[in-house]
């Protein structure tokens, strides 16, 4: 009998254990099996935000870790929606993709008060609290833009003009507003260069087609197409080909993200240079609401590494490439 008491005991000092190291306020007996995490995506705009949402799922499933996918197709209130949701379904963590940058306070502030940890992934907020968030996991956006414009500074360095139209991200968005200044800081106040035009096509390859065909029609003397992202990029090459040029010769176009199709394009010649961005923030998400949970201290901004591509190395990368 005592002896059955005690395996007994044992076994619920190692579901208390277990439980704990499982954290939250779930309780239960298994661990990260009783982690709930509630993940606000932006949607599925892009090459790069599908291999983002593939990325996430995939290392939670494999991490064993229950997640909840929303997918806000590009509006922030349907964004809000979600997290309103996972707050009042006590989720353990929620991370999200905002949008745009502002906007976020007043939703933060209702995670912040229900004691439910936030962690920003891929993109940021402009909140002036950073109390509203553990952790920022994504790239350095600006960087991205100054890699682009040193190459355009690089490339077109015995030209007299350079003739540059930028198809720009998501208005608002924390890319398109990095990107666009970035670029602008390398390409510095050399007269030169001259962005002659610059519109949104929403990171969007029907979006950046349609803005490229206007572009085409009111600027008989494009050099350059700087596009905020790979997709863009693809639907410019698709209005430079049916308006009779050939891109990547008569006009050259710089990218970002580095995804499959951009790569491709670029292997082939029409694209010039692609500056990565890296959409597999999957397994250190799952890192640090693993440590969240275990109440270790995480980072306040963990800053993903990155490349560039010229049309060679893209040659050489495309048979390795994850995504
Ligand atoms: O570059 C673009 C996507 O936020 C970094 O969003 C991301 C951007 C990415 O739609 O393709």
């Amino acid at each position: 009998m005592r002896k059955i008491i005690g395996v007994a005991a044992a076994a619920a000092l190692l579901v208390a254990m277990t439980g704990c190291a499982g954290g939250g306020d779930s309780a239960g007996s298994g661990g990260d099996d009783d982690i709930v995490v509630g993940f606000a995506q932006v949607g599925a705009e892009s090459g790069w935000r599908t291999a983002n949402t593939k990325s996430i799922q995939g290392a939670f499933e494999d991490a064993g870790i229950e997640l909840k996918f929303s997918d806000a197709q590009g509006k922030q209130e349907n964004q809000i929606k979600a997290i309103r949701s996972y707050i009042q379904q006590g989720v353990d963590v929620i991370a999200f993709s905002p949008v745009v940058e502002s906007g976020w306070d007043a939703v933060l502030q209702e995670a912040k008060d229900a004691g439910i940890p936030v962690v920003l992934t891929d993109r940021s907020v402009d909140s002036e609290d950073d109390s509203f968030y553990e952790s920022f996991l994504g790239s350095d956006f600006i960087l991205e833009g100054e890699k682009a414009g040193q190459w355009v500074v690089d490339e077109y360095a015995d030209a007299d003009k350079v003739n540059i139209v930028e198809l720009q991200g998501t208005t608002g968005a924390a890319p398109a507003n990095d990107r666009a200044e970035g670029f602008r800081t390398a390409l510095g106040d050399d007269a030169k260069f001259d962005i002659i035009a610059s519109q949104t096509g929403d990171f969007t390859r029907d979006g950046g087609k349609q803005v490229m065909e206007a572009f085409l029609q009111s600027n008989p003397d494009i050099d350059l197409v700087y596009a905020h992202n790979d997709d863009m990029g693809l639907g410019a090459i698709e209005a430079i080909e049916a308006a009779g040029l050939v891109p990547g010769t008569d006009i050259k176009i710089v990218t970002v993200d580095a995804v499959h199709d951009g790569m491709q394009a670029l292997a082939d010649g029409k694209i010039n240079f692609i500056v990565e961005c890296s959409p597999l923030l999957g397994p250190q998400l799952v890192d640090i609401v693993k440590a969240l949970m275990a109440g270790d201290t995480v980072e306040k901004r963990i800053v993903t590494e990155e490349t560039t591509f010229t049309q060679e190395q893209a040659v050489e990368a495309l048979p390795t490439r994850e995504y």
